[in-house]
């Protein structure tokens, strides 16, 4: 049976919206682990997060200091390219709107992109980071979100394929202009829209 145990037809969150279901997804009530590379693991005490770039106020936060942030909750599903979905996923952590708020973005910033461990990046369209559902989220579904899938912190674009939603992050960088991210320029479409099926090149 593996891990694609309902389909679209059966589960009733899907019958009840069946636009919640990308075309060509399936559903997974497991967590998959789609890592390329290995979990990095860290010292906290020397952990730091960077926000920086077209920024007018640039921060290096420490551990303590992004758990002291104004905390969101936003429940949201998750779609991987390779046809796994997730549905009701309970991320908490600080929403990308509280982060500009603090560095507070030039007009010049039309981008950001995340640089995380293993020299994996993605980048993201500001307007697509403005929506209330995106955060960088270091708890899943009431527990501390697990070292392989991201923790401490990953970024979570919900309404973007998951290879947007990056694991480790240990940067965020204003840009003018868009940079291709590990994926990006590995085959798979950059603008990531499960629902248009943007999945490759
Ligand atoms: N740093 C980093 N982030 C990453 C990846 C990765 O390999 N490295 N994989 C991406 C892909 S393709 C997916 S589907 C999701 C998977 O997240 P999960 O392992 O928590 O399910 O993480 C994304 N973020
Ligand atoms: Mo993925």
């Amino acid at each position: 049976m593996g891990i694609f145990r309902r389909d679209r037809v059966q589960d009733p969150r899907v019958v009840a919206d069946p636009h919640r279901l990308p075309p060509g997804q399936v559903l997974t009530d497991k967590w998959p682990v789609l890592s390329y590379g290995s979990t990095p693991h860290y010292d906290m005490a020397k952990w730091r997060l960077r926000l920086d770039g077209e920024v007018d106020k640039p921060a290096i936060l420490t551990w303590e200091e992004v758990r002291q942030l104004p905390a969101t909750t936003v429940t949201a599903d998750m779609h991987c390219v390779t046809t796994w979905s997730r549905l009701d996923n309970t991320w908490e952590g600080v929403s990308l709107a509280d982060l500009a708020r603090l560095v507070q973005p030039r007009a010049s910033a039309r981008f950001v992109v995340a640089h995380c461990a293993e020299n994996y990046t993605t980048s993201v369209p500001v307007e697509v980071l403005a929506d209330s559902d995106v955060l960088i989220a270091y708890r899943h579904d009431g527990v501390e979100l697990p070292a392989d899938h991201g923790g401490p912190l990953r970024l979570v674009v919900p309404k973007k394929y998951a290879w947007k939603s990056a694991k480790w992050l240990e940067r965020l960088e204003w840009v003018e202009h868009d940079r291709l991210g590990f994926w990006e320029v590995n085959g798979y479409n950059n603008g990531a829209d499960p629902w248009k099926e943007e999945r490759y090149w």
